[in-house]
This record gives C-alpha cells, structure tokens and sequence, in this order.
C-alpha cells in the first residue's frame, strides 16, 4: 500500500515538474521514437493507475456527502477527498482513514485525538488499511491503495470529535 502512494506521488512530482527545461528535453528525446498519438497514450496511463476513482466529499457542516463506497475485490483504488468549505484545517481538518475489519472505532478515535503532529494518524496505525492527509476548506487530496478482501469496511474523519457522524461504510464486493 505504502508502495503505491510513492509511486503515485512520484507521477504527481512528474507531473508538476512538467514545464521546466529539463523535462521538455527528455520529452523531445521521446518523440524522436514515439509520434504524438502514443504520448497522449502515456499521459492516459499515468492519469488512469486506479480501476476505479472515488470522490468523497466534506464540508464545514462536519459531514461527509456519502455514506457507503462500493469497490470490488482486486481493484487498485483512487479515493479523492474534497472539502467544500473554508474553515481552515486546525479548527474543520478532514481526512478519510480506512480502517480494518473488527476496529473499535472509539478507541481508535481517542487514540487518534492525541496524534496531532502527525495530523491525528496515530503511531500505530496497524489498524489502518489507507489514508488521506488532512485537509482544510477549499482543499483536496487522494489516496491509492489496494481494495482490501471482500467484506465490509469502516471509514472515519480522525479529526477529534468527527468520527461520530463523519463516517461510512466501505464495502468491497
Ligand atoms: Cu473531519
């Protein structure tokens, strides 16, 4: 899982990388061999990694748009989460934590609530299956990870106080 987010970081970087001189030269060297169809071709393949993209969305009212997200067994999953607000991340951060099976969500909240410097993932985080960063009003973020065995999932905001209405299901069929 951890693999995956590097390597997904690393096309990101690419990606904002693409204007300086650098690139460009390596790009040039590129179309030598390749004609313009098959670039466009690369650029799709770097944009598509997951087999399915999913949109949460959350705002300043504490809440999350959906209840239940459905994947299937096997996909590499993208998860991108928005908040539509504007309050800042310190006083209305979200984030999405996917959680193993069987996780009691109140101990794990509470034990999240004293993990600030590290955006209320907590140290030990075996009970966690993926995550996104916290995010405040206005900003977005994703996270790619591999669906986990079919089975029915518990999704959280860690932020302290959230957990208990901001959460859902995540099944995997
Ligand atoms: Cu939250």
């Amino acid at each position: 899982m951890k693999k995956l987010i590097l390597v997904f970081g690393a096309a990101a970087l690419l990606a904002s990388c693409g204007n300086n001189s650098e690139s460009t030269e390596e790009e040039s060297n590129e179309t030598v061999t390749e004609e313009t169809t098959d670039e466009d071709e690369v650029i799709e393949e770097e944009t598509s990694i997951a087999d399915v993209q999913l949109t949460l969305s959350s705002n300043d009212q504490m809440q999350f748009d959906k209840t239940e997200l459905k994947v299937k067994a096997g996909q590499v999953v993208e998860l991108k989460l928005e908040h539509t607000g504007k309050m800042p991340k310190e006083a209305m951060g979200h984030n999405f934590v996917l959680l193993q099976a069987g996780t009691d969500l109140a101990a794990f909240a509470a034990e999240a609530m004293g993990a600030k410097e590290t955006d209320y993932i907590p140290e030990d985080n075996s009970a966690i299956i993926a995550h996104t960063g916290l995010i405040g009003g206005g900003e977005s973020t994703s996270v790619v990870f591999d669906a986990p065995e079919v089975g029915t999932y518990d999704y959280i905001c860690s932020f302290p106080g959230h957990y208990g209405v901001m959460q859902g299901k995540f099944i995997v069929e």
